[in-house]
């Protein structure tokens, strides 16, 4: 593998893994915008950074069960209706650290940052589908397909050398409301290195793993993608299951992301003066689910108060009617607490379908350790 050509880097990143590049922004710069900056964009890799330097001959090929298989060039695509999704990425692994504190899990070390709220601009994959005689909303085409391959050109070890790749259920790919994207931009400027240029898929209210990055070509296939990171990674199993007793196909590729939050302005043992303190971070949901309420607690989860959350900085709402669109993109929260001496804060979301985040990591362990959406808590101790 080749490390020698990698993009440059925000210097205040933190680097949890250089080769491949993995790394996420500070807790406190990720709350200070809405739209993450791409800078600040959490980096999730699995190889190097691939290098695709004549842009008039890329070509994403799209392939596999339709008749007449197509090359689409980059003008192509930009001829089709252009969509900007607002949508938050998020890595199944975000908050993995904190879930290793409960027992070893494999898998590289994320804080709470490992995700980000960006607008992304290209086609819907269900406009592009259409070129090849697939219509909107189809499940299953004559041929017998049902999914949705991407892949990549990026090689990574964990394929044995081969590219990265996930697939999407057809049902998804063709509903023009799925927002399913093949995204050239990202927060309005042209896609960097890094998050995949020339292009990649965005599949919102879905784990980041199954948004490819560097799409080489798509392909509709009869059964789900059989790739590594489908087939033997990213599965939730429950806290019982361990190295030795695992059965991959027991369990399905993950999909949606259940709902989340993780406070950003505290770091998890910190210090402050006793009296008032503003705390802030950010909730979100999967499956297009919105966030319904934060509640905040700073005994520990004897008492709650609900948070304000807001789409625009410096403008916490209260009324639904002002939220732009919380379907794919996350809310960040806030609230002005009276701190106790060495208080416990807790952060816990609750989604538009009342689903709750889990109590206790314990509960939830799971050997990969992913979906670490356990109540989040920091500990404040009193400033000397
Ligand atoms: N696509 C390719 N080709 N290679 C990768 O390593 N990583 C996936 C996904 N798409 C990956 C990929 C994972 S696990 C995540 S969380 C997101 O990309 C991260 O996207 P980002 O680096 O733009 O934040
Ligand atoms: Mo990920």
């Amino acid at each position: 593998s080749d490390y020698s050509l990698e993009p440059p880097r925000h210097p205040s990143l933190k680097i949890n893994s250089k080769e491949p590049f993995n790394a996420e922004p500070q807790r406190t710069a990720l709350v200070t915008s809405y739209i993450t900056p791409v800078d600040l964009f959490y980096k999730r890799n699995h190889g190097p950074i691939p290098v695709v330097d004549d842009i008039e001959r890329f070509r994403v090929s799209i392939g596999g069960l339709v008749e007449k298989p197509i090359q689409l060039s980059m003008d192509d695509l930009r001829k089709l209706p252009k969509y900007n999704v607002t949508a938050t990425l998020q890595c199944a692994g975000n908050r993995r650290t904190a879930m290793s504190k409960t027992r070893t899990v494999k898998g590289v070390g994320w804080d709470v940052a490992a995700l980000g709220n960006a607008t992304w601009g290209g086609a819907k994959l269900s406009d592009v589908l259409e070129l090849v005689g697939i219509s909107k909303l189809t499940a299953v085409t004559s041929l017998g397909g049902r999914h949705v391959e991407f892949v990549s050109v990026d090689k990574c070890k964990e394929e044995n050398g081969g590219p990265y790749k996930a697939s999407i259920p057809l049902r998804q790919a063709t509903n023009p409301d799925a927002d399913v994207l093949l995204a050239y931009e990202m927060n309005g400027e042209v896609l960097n290195r890094d998050h995949g240029y020339p292009l990649r898929g965005v599949v919102p209210g879905v784990i980041g793993a199954r948004s490819v990055k560097w799409l080489d070509s798509i392909n509709i296939i009869n059964e789900e993608c059989q790739g590594f990171f489908m087939q033997k990674d990213y599965k939730m199993f429950p806290p019982s299951v361990n190295w030795d007793n695992i059965n991959w196909s027991t369990r399905k590729p993950q999909m949606d992301f259940p709902v989340q939050c993780a406070i950003c302005s505290l770091e998890d043992v910190d210090v402050a003066k006793q009296g008032k303190i503003t705390v802030s971070g950010y909730a979100v949901s999967g499956g297009g689910r919105g966030i319904e309420r934060v509640d905040i607690s700073v005994d520990g989860g004897k008492t709650w108060t609900e948070a304000l959350r807001y789409q625009k900085i410096n403008v916490p709402y209260i009324s639904d009617d002002d939220i732009s669109s919380d379907k794919w993109a996350w809310v960040l929260f806030q609230a002005d607490v009276d701190l106790p001496e060495n208080a416990d804060i807790i952060a816990k979301a609750v989604d538009t379908a009342a689903n709750v985040q889990p109590e206790n990591v314990e509960d939830i362990w799971n050997l990969r350790g992913i979906l670490n959406t356990s109540w989040h808590r920091v500990r404040v101790k009193k400033a000397l």
